[in-house]
């Protein structure tokens, strides 16, 4: 059978397309999701909605629960330019989730369909004690804390979130990686009985599967996310478990994890399968190092749709130290 690769529509940047339309402003926010008149009316001063018109993209009641984490403060959320925490309602309905659909303000409804119960997390590969962890185990075992991040995804936009996690070093910890684990592979559920996407879009290569080195994988920074804006992670950001990397594009960061392998060679990953001239293994936000066909230097901020300058790897460049030094050798 033929592989054939259509481009996914965020490939095309808006900016490219309309120059106007990259700037999501008031009435596109509306547009975008999916409101009325009366939805309208509930958008705040700044733009964002508090409520839509009767149907929020928040769930009346969450899949799991635990108790409120602390606050980390040495992740606020705050380095700049965005310093402001997007409102929840317009996090959770403008989302990329390609196992249900490409349309971002379509993703909270379609992965109504997910079902997160039970769920488990397979951890093996090169290590001294494969385990795979019922979920509900894991958020006993793993010590929870909130950390606000700047988000950015490699379309050019961004948002500032809390999440709710665990360093994925506390998790990889407990398998005890042997001396042949380099890389860790990570892969997200494929299940095309729950995920309309997986069946109308052969051509990707699922199931989502990421990589990092073991060395991102045990950064400080990298945090397997179980919650968001202080509570389980609805099913558009990726119940129940998900990774959260603030330092790379948001394609690295996939969603809905049920396998984490601790491998020797570089792992393939998903948008590298599919054009690996437009998106490389790394994934480091560099406002420096343009994609193929756009600029990185700067994002759009949503829902305002301001234009800030995108900091160097977006603003984690102190904790990343000299993690890259030999990749980026010149640059
Ligand atoms: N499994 C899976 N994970 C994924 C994606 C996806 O399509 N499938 N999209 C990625 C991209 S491109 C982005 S920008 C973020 C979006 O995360 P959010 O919807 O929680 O903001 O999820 C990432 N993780
Ligand atoms: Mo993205």
């Amino acid at each position: 059978m033929a592989n054939i690769l259509l481009p996914p529509s965020w490939r095309i940047p808006e900016s490219e397309v309309a120059p106007e339309s990259a700037w999501l402003n008031r009435r596109e926010l509306v547009k975008a999701l999916g409101l009325g008149a009366i939805g309208a009316a509930t958008l705040g001063a700044t733009g964002c909605a508090t409520a839509i018109g009767g149907k929020s993209p928040l769930p009346k009641s969450y899949d799991w629960t635990f108790p409120p984490a602390q606050r980390n403060p040495r992740y606020p959320g705050g380095q700049p330019p965005a310093v402001e925490i997007t409102a929840e309602e317009v996090a959770a309905s403008y989302n990329n989730f390609y196992e249900f659909t490409t349309a971002k303000d379509k993703v909270w409804t379609l992965s109504d369909s997910l079902r997160v119960k039970p769920w488990t997390v397979e951890v093996s590969g090169e290590c001294e004690k494969p385990t795979t962890f019922n979920f509900e185990d894991l958020l006993k075992l793993m010590p929870l804390e909130e950390r606000v991040y700047r988000f950015r995804c490699v379309e050019a936009w961004s948002m500032v979130v809390p999440w709710t996690g665990f360093p994925l070093k506390a998790l990889l910890d407990r398998v005890v990686p042997n001396s042949k684990a380099k890389y860790v592979r990570l892969v997200s559920l494929g299940d095309s009985t729950m995920m309309p996407g997986v069946l109308t879009q052969p051509w990707y290569p699922w199931p989502y599967h990421e990589g990092l080195t073991l060395e991102e994988a045990n950064h400080e920074l990298t945090l397997m996310a179980v919650g968001i804006y202080g509570h389980a992670l609805p099913n558009q950001h990726g119940a129940p478990i998900r990774l959260v990397t603030p330092w790379k594009y948001g394609y690295k960061q996939l969603k809905s994890i049920v396998k984490i392998e601790l491998v020797a060679k570089e792992p393939k990953t998903f948008w590298n399968t599919v054009a690996g001239d437009e998106y490389d293994f790394w994934g480091n936000v560099r406002p420096d190092i343009p994609h193929k066909r756009w600029s990185q230097a700067t994002d759009r901020v949503i829902p305002t749709g301001e234009r800030v300058k995108t900091p160097m790897y977006n603003g984690y460049a102190e904790q990343i130290g000299d993690m890259y030094k030999k990749i980026y050798a010149g640059k």
